[in-house]
């Protein structure tokens, strides 16, 4: 056991606000690091110390691992928190932290290897019982090979690249004619983006729901699932609604997922936070597809039905102590449902549209949590990912959850640049999502620009619109009159 005294959080943003939330609460010392787009962010702000490691593109700052390493020196940090995204499952990151003498806080090198390479994964998990895709477990060498096992998992099926990950290098076959073709694209493809040409095929589950779990594992060979998160509401492999439990689990499935879940952890003797991907077909028959080897953005709901802080509980386990419970003890309660609020138009093709935060007011109540990196008048970077805030509302039913999260979208009051809020407004109201006749392909059915309400016209518009048309005796435009004596719910942009 080795008490934690001081975290570097390599990270920045919601996360990184976040696990330092924890870690003060745990008592421990927080440092920030900070890119120069950065200095006046609210996690520098919250840390007890900070340091600049660079300038705002990530690869000359958040990526770079001798800055962190440094800054780590200088303060006299004990232990490093990836957060998720940059670094989180690079494992020479992990490498180099433990070579420093400090604490990793996540699994170990050899597991972020082993479950970052896809077929690497599917060798571990073999003798594990955990359900694979039909296809083939080996990188496809010879192509007529491959082809007579495609024909006997049945077209469609999916080129993968061993190296890739969240839908990269992915390529669909629909017939044989077309095998030599979509292979020596996705060969292609791999070589570029990963270094590394080696792909295998998967039967294509063509509407499959996305369920993954939680699992975690201490450093004495215990592992526990904490339950499943359902994310098949995403767009262009961008999730935007993630929700826990699954509508569609009976309780004998979960068990069965949670189990596999469990033995793909045992299979690299892992230990931390980790979430095991199934896809799960229109007869819930469910396949392991691949592990990520972080805290996830969507944890929240799952802390929410749980009741277990998972960033402490990844300190504990970073520093030696065993699960503080057994599988038995774990019970989840109520339903939480996260959306994920981006600075993105998605009346323009989900364009990024970065801004200064003009209002900024944040939903509030019981069963409401907020996790964001930005308060009103901040400007929010164009160098790092355009999300602003996920939201997240808890209730005892999924019902009432997502009767919840349209209040709080409404409640939430966002202008300076576009944003998602609407389109999740969309979501939670749909009749498929509300009857939990959904899949992976929601958005693409159902998802039109011309299915969000105009947006309302912005008070400085009509402040001009009114005083020009008094200045120069011209009527007042009839919709600026209606808009302004409207109640004040009318302002609210992101109104249905
Ligand atoms: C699949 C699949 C269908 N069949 N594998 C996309 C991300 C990566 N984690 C795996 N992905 C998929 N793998 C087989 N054999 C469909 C997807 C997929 C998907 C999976 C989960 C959530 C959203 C998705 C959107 C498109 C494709």
């Amino acid at each position: 056991m080795t008490k934690i005294k001081k975290l570097l959080v390599a990270n920045r943003g919601e996360i990184a606000l976040r696990i330092m939330r924890s870690a003060r609460e745990l008592g421990i010392k927080t440092v920030a690091v900070y890119s120069e787009a950065d200095r006046h962010a609210l996690h520098v702000r919250f840390a007890d110390e900070a340091v600049c490691i660079g300038p705002p593109p990530s690869n000359e700052s958040y990526l770079r691992m001798d800055k962190l390493l440094d800054a780590a020196k200088q303060t006299q940090a004990d232990a490093i928190h990836p957060g998720y995204g940059f670094l989180s499952e690079n494992e020479d990151f992990a490498q180099v932290v433990e070579d420093a003498g400090l604490i990793f806080i996540g699994p170990s090198p050899k597991s972020i290897e082993i479950m970052g390479n896809k077929l690497a994964a599917k060798e571990a998990v073999s003798n594990f019982n955990v359900p694979l895709v039909p296809g083939t477990t080996e990188p496809i060498g010879d192509v007529s090979q491959a082809k007579k096992i495609a024909k006997e998992v049945g077209y469609p099926i999916l080129i993968k690249a061993a190296a890739g990950g969240g839908g990269k290098g992915m390529r669909i076959v629909e017939r044989e004619e077309d095998f030599q073709e979509q292979m020596d694209r996705a060969v292609s493809e791999a070589t570029s983006s990963f270094g590394d040409g080696s792909v295998f095929i998967e039967k294509y589950i063509t509407q499959p729901r996305h369920i993954e779990f939680q699992i975690f594992g201490d450093k004495h060979g215990n592992v526990v699932h904490l339950f499943e998160r359902e994310c098949s509401i995403q767009r262009r492999h961008q999730k935007v609604v993630e929700e826990a439990p699954s509508s569609v689990l009976t309780p004998e499935i979960r068990k069965a997922m949670g189990e596999a879940a469990v033995n793909v952890a045992r299979s690299c003797a892992y230990y931390g936070a980790g979430t095991v991907e199934f896809i799960m077909d229109e007869n819930l028959n469910f396949y392991f597809l691949e592990m990520n080897t972080r805290l996830q953005v969507e944890h929240p709901v799952t802390e929410m039905i749980t009741g277990i802080d998972l960033v402490k509980l990844q300190i504990s386990i970073a520093e030696g102590s065993k699960l503080p419970f057994k599988q038995e003890e774990l019970t989840m309660h109520g339903h939480a449902v996260e959306v994920r609020v981006y600075a993105e138009d998605p009346t323009n093709n989900f364009m990024p549209d970065i801004g200064t935060l003009k209002t900024y007011q944040r939903p509030q109540g019981n069963g409401i949590r907020v996790d964001d990196g930005f308060e009103q008048g901040m400007t929010i970077p164009i160098y790092y990912d355009p999300m602003i805030a996920k939201l997240i509302c808890h209730a005892e039913t999924r019902e009432l959850a997502m009767d919840k999260m349209i209040r709080a979208i409404d409640e939430y009051e966002i202008t300076g640049a576009e944003t998602t809020l609407g389109f999740c407004k969309y979501v939670m109201q749909h009749q498929a999502f509300r009857s939990g006749q959904f899949d992976t392909k929601f958005v693409e059915k159902y998802f039109k620009p011309a299915v969000l309400e105009p947006k309302p016209v912005e008070e400085e518009e009509l402040l001009a619109a009114v005083l020009s048309a008094i200045t120069e005796q011209k009527p007042v435009p009839k919709e600026a009159v209606s808009t302004h004596t409207a109640a004040a719910s009318k302002w609210r942009k992101n109104r249905l």
